[in-house]
């Protein structure tokens, strides 16, 4: 009978001798060898060599890869000293994202990860010997899913749209394109350009903040479509586009300049009726909307500026009419400022000097000073000498105010002559 509890783990092999000895005189006596053999009793748990295990594991690591072997161990032998790894309530993600090799402890990925969904998971690994009944012990894996640049950057708009003022001096902050990156680090870490090189814009590389590089000039240019890029920094770096559509704000910085008429004499025959178009004029101004809207009218009151109560002008057309009956006689010659005003504020304003001219229609005969004049010729007289002069007075001017004479009675035998004109 046993006086003390065999341990297999400390000594397997008794070797006992045993003694008969019988109660005869002499006793007589033998001996045997008796081998007593200690069978080893599943009375060891298997034992991690660490309590708790931190691992990194890539989010591109490849389905299947193993990345951590887990090893415990067993005081047992045999079957009591087998061990089985296993992961062992585990829920939802992490149990389907990893395995063990049962015999090994290797850990291994059964799907891919994706830190930006899952950035870390504590897996319970178990391992059991074999004996009966089992004897188990549990370890704890914390993995840590490390970045990989799989996210684009993505700008935040498919287009920017921007006002910037013209004439503002460069350096005008524009406006603000903005991306984000769902990565870590380098993989998400954001530097903006302009593609279509350009040298009116410049981009802040970091904060994606626009700004002029020059002085813009709508007139000569009212619009700009540029490509703005974003490159995260991972390896290789990942990229977006976006459209940056930067409209030029009007200043009134241009006047209204006159294109019409060319000539700044304008002609009119006298004694048309009232309202009759005399001339229209046209003014430009390359500004827009408001700054380019432009309005006649005639100016009052200015030195040689005779003709403003006589003539009226259309502020919207420019056309000029005629106010008052105009009389050639009376006056031949009007000078007429025109002035065309933009809508801007404040407004720019450019002035046309006009002269007009009034033409002479044939609305006066020629007169003679007296209804009747009287020659005195002494007889003998030299044929072809002068007898006389008579001179009518026509009060048109020019060739309407040139005066042809003729005889055209009492001319008997055909004595006389005159000369047509004089
Ligand atoms: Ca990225
Ligand atoms: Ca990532
Ligand atoms: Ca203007
Ligand atoms: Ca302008």
């Amino acid at each position: 009978m046993l006086q003390r509890p065999l341990d297999y783990e400390v000594r397997r092999h008794y070797i006992l001798v045993l003694s008969a000895t019988d109660s005869g005189s002499p006793p007589l006596s033998s001996n045997v060898t008796l081998m007593v053999e200690v069978q080893d009793v599943n009375d060891n748990a298997p034992t991690f060599e660490k309590n708790e295990y931190k691992v990194n594991v890539l989010e591109s690591l490849p389905v299947n890869s193993q990345f951590l072997q887990v090893t415990a161990t067993d005081m047992d032998t045999g079957n009591n000293a087998r061990l089985t790894y296993k992961l062992s309530g585990n829920v939802g993600d992490s149990a389907s994202k990893f395995g063990i090799f049962p015999n090994s402890g290797f850990l291994y990925l059964k799907e891919t990860l994706d830190r930006e969904t899952t950035d870390s998971y504590s897996l319970i690994v178990l391992a059991a010997d074999n004996g009966s009944p089992p004897l188990s012990a549990t370890t704890v894996v914390q993995v840590q899913v490390l970045d990989a640049n799989d996210n684009d950057p993505e700008f935040v708009e498919d287009t920017f749209v921007f006002t910037v003022r013209e004439n503002t001096e460069k350096g005008q902050h524009v406006g603000t394109v903005s991306a984000r990156d769902r990565d870590l680090g380098n993989n998400a870490s954001l530097r903006y350009s302009l593609l279509n090189t350009n040298s009116s814009f410049q981009i802040n590389p970091v904060t994606g903040e626009i700004f002029t590089k020059i002085t813009l000039d709508r007139e000569s240019r009212p619009k700009y479509e540029l490509t703005a890029e974003v490159r995260d920094q991972g390896t290789p770096f990942r990229s977006d586009h976006a459209a940056v559509d930067i409209k030029v704000l009007d200043t009134n910085d241009n006047s209204p300049v006159f294109v019409e008429p060319v000539e700044s004499v304008i002609e009119i025959v006298e004694e048309q009726p009232l309202g009759t178009e005399v001339v229209q004029v046209v003014a430009e101004d390359i500004d827009s909307d408001e700054n380019g809207a432009i309005t006649y009218e005639i100016v009052k009151g200015k030195d040689n500026t005779d003709g403003a109560d006589v003539f009226s002008i259309d502020m919207n057309t420019g056309i000029i009419r005629t106010r008052k009956l105009l009389d050639h006689e009376d006056k031949k010659l009007y000078t007429l400022t025109v002035l065309a005003r933009d809508q801007g504020t404040p407004s720019r304003q450019s002035e046309l000097k006009l002269q007009i001219q009034v033409l002479d229609l044939n609305d006066n005969q020629p007169i003679f000073p007296s209804s009747s004049l009287s020659f005195k010729v002494k007889e003998g007289v030299g044929v072809g000498q002068e007898i006389g002069v008579v001179q009518a007075v026509d009060e048109d001017g020019g060739e309407n105010g040139r005066v042809m004479y003729s005889i055209v009675g009492g001319n008997l035998y055909g004595i006389f002559d005159i000369v047509r004109s004089s």
